[in-house]
């Protein structure tokens, strides 16, 4: 790695660049040198009914305590809706561009204002309270950031599900934390195919009745008129609703540490956790990360590929953007439809300046040819991101070179759903970047590379990647389970939050992610528990035992290799292997769509039982010569049908 291509940061990137090098070594020095002053400074971002006195009340030790700004209040769709009215209550907030391009939309300060407080008074009027749970699954569609402002509006807490995300799923998270309230859509759109979300919705809603949650109301927004079930008494049309209510609702006022939202998320074991994410803390942090590392300007247009049901949607469609007064595009559809040009046709139509999307979207374009680029004009990008995986070398030159014209700066941005917002990244004007590499940490974030025995390395060094210290947007608890909180993210390494990745830091002090080194996989940049698809396998009654790895793939990043053992007597064929695939996408949806599945007679294990998975991960890379040491292993002749049966030969 002795030979990368260092990217300096050109003239134009420092030219009017909120933050130059200088800077941010004065800030970051301050920010880690003296947290309480630092972020004492810059909570005044946002407007507060009551300010602060204290700021930063943080351990990570025994019980774990986060506490930020904890005396202010404040309330998150104010801050992102009325604070911007009297100067720009005329701009856009929202370009909403439809899968269909001849389907576009754009929403006002002023008309954003009304839509949710129409909707939170249609939720009171339903009788939703402060620290309610409101469950949103919904398409890429304004409402769904109406429905998550108008939560805030009245300190409902949101729990967004992704759109793609099955019946099952949806209805697991309902259930976990007891939500009576759903804010859908008849369907949604993607690629000219049509998502069954109401049906999903309703099917969801037996599920969690039959867990003990009953979803009492259900708000259904039309999207494409599509036909859908309906429960009279309980599922209401949303344009039916808001015309009965007021277009202003007072913001309630809500504690720093007030529950803002909960968002599900993979880990290495066991069911989805429920991230829990606070007021104020997080949307200063949002709101800044948003600002300084897009080098985001007054009257750009910012434009974030993600979808709201992850947390990059969260943090950089809706509330960053909205706090700082963007102006924020959400698009519908997917980057390959009705062409491969699509995502720079939509550049060029809106003048995109900043642009932000994941490396398995380049690598999929990539792959279609550069002249699907070369005929758009793309002149108004500034900065470019990606997100949600680790980029390769080639895709991110590719992206420099083809997409940007070697002009515009890439900042590759590290975070998780549980850090809120971005950690580890470049800042446009001040970082020169390297292909590949997240580069180095953003204001009041302290990280670590620890060896399996939790010594700290310096230097030059390759470990586990912990953070040592607090920052605003970091997640409080897990919902309702705060001791799966400590656990997860505090036992592994005393008084450090562990993020769950590996990590290289080079001779510069740049940090390089290698990826997780949990059980967790990172599937087109979607992030998946192996134990989740494991478990989905082996509730299908054929199969008996299930091990799950990732394995790398070229456009995915990675892809899903399933080991199955069946019950005695059954056969294994491909109308079976058909059947399991099907199966899973049921369970869980079709981003746990198994790649490969391979059927084991028997699984490698320890004499003590535990599933060898570096050695099932070797198989399925096509990787046997360095299996390392097998003879642990209770019956070493398992790994030679293993490796005559593997999927993945090349
Ligand atoms: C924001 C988001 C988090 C995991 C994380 C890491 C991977 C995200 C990355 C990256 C390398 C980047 N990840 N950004 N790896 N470089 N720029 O993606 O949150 O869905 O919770 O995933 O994604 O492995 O731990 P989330």
């Amino acid at each position: 790695m002795s030979e990368v291509h260092v990217h300096r940061v050109q003239p134009a990137w420092k030219k009017n660049a909120l933050i130059d090098k200088d800077t941010y070594l004065k800030w970051y020095a301050d920010s880690v040198k003296n947290p309480d002053k630092f972020w004492g400074k810059h909570g005044k971002r946002i407007d507060w009914f009551k300010p602060y006195s204290k700021v930063k009340n943080t351990s990570f030790d025994g019980k774990v305590s986060i506490k930020w700004f904890e005396d202010g209040e404040t309330n998150v769709s104010w801050n992102c809706i009325d604070r911007h009215l009297k100067k720009r209550g005329d701009q856009t907030a929202i370009i909403w561009e439809g899968d269909n391009p001849y389907d576009d939309r754009k929403i006002t300060y002023n008309e954003l204002y009304a839509h949710v407080c129409r909707l939170a008074n249609v939720m009171k009027k339903h009788g939703v309270r402060k620290g309610d749970r409101v469950t949103i699954y919904m398409p890429m569609i304004p409402e769904a950031a109406y429905a998550m402002l108008a939560c805030t509006r009245i300190g409902a807490i949101h729990s967004v599900v992704f759109g793609g995300f099955s019946p099952d799923a949806l209805a697991g998270r309902i259930d976990d934390c007891k939500s009576s309230f759903v804010i859908t859509a008849d369907e949604g759109l993607r690629g000219g195919k049509p998502i069954p979300l109401k049906d999903n919705t309703d099917k969801a809603i037996e599920i969690a009745a039959k867990a003990g949650t009953k979803v009492e109301k259900v708000v259904v927004v039309r999207r494409t008129g599509g036909k859908t079930g309906w429960v009279a008494g309980r599922d209401v049309w949303y344009h039916d609703e808001i015309a009965t209510v007021k277009a202003e609702c007072k913001p309630e006022k809500m504690k720093a540490e007030d529950p803002l939202f909960i968002l599900y998320t993979s880990g290495s074991t066991g069911k989805p956790k429920g991230v829990l994410h606070t007021t104020a803390g997080y949307l200063v942090y949002v709101s800044m990360t948003h600002q300084y590392v897009f080098d985001y300007h007054d009257g750009d247009i910012y434009w974030c590929t993600a979808d709201v049901g992850w947390v990059t949607g969260h943090s950089y469609i809706v509330y960053g953007p909205l706090a700082n007064g963007a102006t924020t595009l959400m698009f519908e559809g997917v980057p390959n439809y009705p062409s491969q040009s699509r995502f720079w046709e939509v550049i060029d139509k809106h003048k995109v300046n900043i642009f932000y999307t994941a490396p398995t979207a380049l690598r999929a374009l990539m792959g279609a040819g550069d002249a699907h680029v070369a005929k758009t004009s793309r002149k108004s990008l500034r900065v470019l991101g990606t997100v949600g995986e680790p980029i390769n070398p080639e895709a991110w030159e590719w992206y420099f070179n083809v997409v940007g014209n070697g002009k515009v700066p890439i900042v590759d941005t590290w975070w998780q759903t549980e850090t809120g917002g971005i950690l580890i990244t470049p800042l446009p004007g001040a970082t020169p970047l390297k292909a590949g590499s997240a580069t180095q940490p953003f204001f009041g974030v302290k990280p670590q590379l620890v060896d399996g025995d939790g010594k700290v390395l310096e230097g030059v060094a390759s470990g586990n990647l912990c953070i040592a210290d607090s920052w605003p947007g970091q997640m409080r608890t897990v919902y309702g389970d705060h001791e799966r909180f400590v656990q997860t993210y505090f036992s592994t390494y005393k008084g450090k939050y562990f993020t769950g990745d590996g990590c290289r830091r080079d001779a510069d002090g740049y940090y390089w992610i290698t990826g997780r080194v949990d059980d967790v996989i990172n599937v087109s940049g979607h992030r998946m528990g192996t134990a989740e698809v494991e478990s989905a396998l082996v509730s299908h009654e054929k199969v008996s035992e299930a091990a799950v790895v990732g394995y790398p793939h070229d456009i995915k990043g990675q892809g899903i290799y399933c080991y199955v053992t069946l019950m005695a007597g059954e056969k294994p064929d491909e109308a079976l292997r058909k059947e399991l695939v099907t199966h899973v996408r049921k369970d869980i949806g079709a981003i746990a769509t198994p790649d490969k599945i391979q059927f084991a007679p028997g699984l490698p294990k320890t004499r003590s039982g535990k599933i060898m998975r570096r050695i099932l991960r070797k198989i399925a890379e096509d990787d046997f010569a360095a299996l390392g040491d097998t003879s642990t292993l209770a019956d070493p002749a398992v790994v030679d049908d293993l490796i005559a049966n593997r999927q993945n030969k090349r």
